[in-house]
Order: C-alpha cells, then structure tokens, then sequence
C-alpha cells in the first residue's frame, strides 16, 4: 500500500471513529510527512469532526483593555518587523503539546518553515540542549525548569516589543516564582499530575496514592509511572507525608524503598504511552498529566481522573528562546502568534490543557466544557493540595539524579 493510501485509510478511519485524533497524529508523525501535510490532512479530518470551535460563531468583544490583540487571521501583526523574519524556526516542544494545524497557520501567514522536535521530560529537554543542541529557537520548560536555565545563564531575554500579546495572559500566571518579571519565560499551559484509572474495573472511589503506590491484586503489572523523576519521586514523597521538593537522606530512603517495592508491579514508566496503554486496557491505572488525561477519557469513558487526596504536583510549562537560539526574533514573533486569543483557545481546546490566556477564555475561544471542568481548573478546595515543583539545587538534584538512576535500572 503506498503512503498515500495509507494515509487516506487512516484519515477514513478517524472520521468514522475507529482511530483516535491522538492515534491519526502519532502514524501520521512516523511517515516524516513535513509539518503543512500533516496539517492539511487533520484539517481535512477535522471538517467531519464534531467541532471544538466556541458555540456562536462570533466571539464575544474583549472585556479589557489590552486584553483583544486578535489581528485577523491569515495576517502579520503591524508591530512585526517583516524584514526580520527569518525563513525557518526551529520549536522543541513536548510530545502532544500543540494543534498541528497552529503551526501550518504561522507557517503560510508569516512564511517561516516551522520544524519541531519533542521531548518527554525536563531534564531530557536540560540534557539535549547542554549536550550541544543549538539548533532550538523555542523551547517549553516548566517552571522549575526555567529557574535552572536562568541559573544556567541558557536563556535569552524575551523582547516584549514583540510579543505584544502578554497583554492577553491572566496576571494570575504571570510574575511567577520562577521567573518574577516574565524577563525569560511567558506561561503557555497548566495543569496537574494526578492518576487515571479505569472505574468498570476498578469502582468509583479510588482516592489515594496507595492505589499506585502499593497496588491491590488486581492492578498488578497494571500501573504505569510518568518516566519523570520529579514527578515520581514527588509523588512518593507526597504519599509518604513529605513536601515534594524534600531532599533529607532519611525521606529519599524512605522513596527508594518504596518505589523499589512497588516496581515489580509497575507495567511501564511511560509519559507517552500512558494513555495509550489505559484506552487499550492493559494498564488499569497511570500517572499522568491532565490533558493526557482528558484525551484518553474521550476515547474510553470509563477512564477517571482524579487528584489524589496527599495532593499532587502543578506547573506551568513556558515559551522560551535559548540563548543560541539562531532565529530569535522569528522566535518572538512566533511566540506573540501563540499567545493570540484565538490560537490560544484552539490550542488549549486540542491539547486540553489549562490555558494561561485570559482573553482567549474571555473572548469565547475556549469550550465552555474546559473552562468548566474542575479536572482542568481544580476547585480552591483542590488548590490547597497542589505543590509547585522547586529547583531542589545541585546537591538536591544529585540526588534525585542517583535516587531515579537506582530505581530506574533495579
Ligand atoms: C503533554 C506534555 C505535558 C507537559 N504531553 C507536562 N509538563
């Protein structure tokens, strides 16, 4: 079968429900078909979608001022200097971290190829870019990840004579711990990390850490773990009574004891797969981020997820230009084009992420369905069990580097 066929039997197979937008994306992703193909053929798979699009099809007018910087689709903002666009940028995001069709968009309208790579950690994003990766324009730290960058002296100072459209981010995200005056880092989604878990299976009152941690009979070799380090040894600490961003000996003791115990039990530490291995039924459980969450529930009902009652870690996840960044005004102007109202909204709507743009909430871009979700935007009773991952320092981060390394290859 050529890819063509290929291709056009995958797409028939989406529109008739039988293969996942997520599925579509990753077979699509293995052909090396080049950033506009792949966006044309979700859009052509998209006109048979139900739509995602805000009801009413005019959005409602800003509700501040500052807040609206909406040009109109298919244009260059007249504050972009057209003459310093470079031809291409290079954006290194994580997996299943953007509507592919976004990037065709910034593509045709400002004419720069836009190639993107993935990575699935922070500290896989830290390694690549200090093993030598210079090629990088735009990159997606989370929050404790942009304070070791800025440490680091990696990072470029945002231009904001560019990127206008801070003006449409939630002061609320803005002026974070990490990064205090938003001088390297804009916020770009939230969420948490939590646990899925399959309730025809498993009933409806699963609450607690345990469930992972120590798992009943029937869950075993049915768990899957994020493979982030930060995120599973915060989650242990956290199930253990610790604040997440402990680094005593006695409390990572404590950690690897119990994460040595619980891997026979463990199918995969996974944070691509997770979702994947719950909609087919081999994992009964996984942590997992939100909008990872969200998607695999779409394709399997029965999946619930839930923020366990010792809590769970949230971030935020950032746009940034490394310092040898080669396009770094095409990067800001890329970066003020995310930030838009309206590619904010479809951006947040594909990936279900919480969305830092207030103006595109304000403005109708988001589905109600997300804004109303409290799995996505968690209640303020919720809110009091959420801790931020910290930068822990070298010694910490040594640390968890050993702690991970033993546990991993146990
Ligand atoms: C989406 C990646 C979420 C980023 N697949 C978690 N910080």
């Amino acid at each position: 079968m050529s890819p063509k066929d290929l291709v056009d039997r995958w797409l028939q197979d989406h529109q008739r429900g039988r293969l996942s937008r997520r599925e579509l994306l990753r077979r699509l992703s293995l052909l090396s078909l080049s950033v506009p193909t792949i966006g044309t053929l979700l859009a052509c798979a998209r006109t048979t979608e139900s739509p995602t699009a805000p009801s009413g099809a005019t959005p409602a007018a800003p509700t501040a001022p500052g807040e609206g910087r909406t040009p109109a689709a298919g244009t260059i903002p007249e504050y972009i200097d057209r003459s310093k666009l470079d031809k291409e940028l290079h954006f290194y995001n994580w997996s299943d971290y953007i509507d592919p069709a976004i990037l065709t968009e910034f593509q045709d309208t400002y004419g720069v190829k836009v190639t993107m790579d993935t990575y699935a950690s922070n500290e896989d994003l830290l390694a690549k870019l200090q093993g030598g990766a210079s090629g990088y324009d735009v990159i997606v730290p989370s929050d404790y990840m942009v304070s070791i960058m800025i440490n680091l002296r990696m990072l470029e100072p945002l231009d904001y004579s560019v990127i206008k459209t801070i003006a449409n981010i939630d002061p609320e995200n803005l002026k974070p711990y990490y990064d205090p005056d938003n001088t390297y880092s804009v916020p770009y989604m939230w969420g948490t990390s939590g646990y899925s878990y399959d309730t025809s299976a498993l009933g409806d009152d699963l609450s607690s850490w345990k469930e992972l941690f120590e798992p009943r009979p029937e869950v075993r070799k049915k768990v899957v773990m994020l493979d982030d380090q930060r995120e599973v040894i915060g989650a242990a600490l956290m199930y253990l009574g610790y604040e997440i961003n402990e680094t005593s000996d006695e409390a990572l003791a404590k950690v690897k004891a119990l994460l040595l115990a619980q891997k026979p039990y463990v199918l995969a530490y996974s944070s691509q797969n997770n979702d994947d291995l719950l909609v087919a039924g081999e994992a009964l459980i996984a942590h997992i981020w939100t909008g990872d969450a969200l998607l695999s529930a779409q394709e399997k009902p029965s999946l619930r997820y839930i923020i366990p009652v010792e809590g769970c870690t949230v971030w935020q996840d950032n746009l940034c230009v490394p310092k040898t960044a080669p396009h770094k005004y095409t990067a800001m102007a890329f970066i003020d084009f995310l930030n838009r109202p309206d590619i904010a909204g479809r951006n947040a709507n594909y990936i279900m992420y919480g969305s830092p743009n207030k103006a595109a909430g304000a403005q109708g871009f988001i589905d109600q369905a997300m804004l109303q979700n409290p799995a996505v935007y968690p209640p303020p009773e919720v809110w009091k069990r959420l801790q931020w991952i910290k930068d822990v320092g070298e010694e910490g981060t040594l640390k968890h580097d050993r702690l991970w390394t033993e546990v991993k290859t146990a």
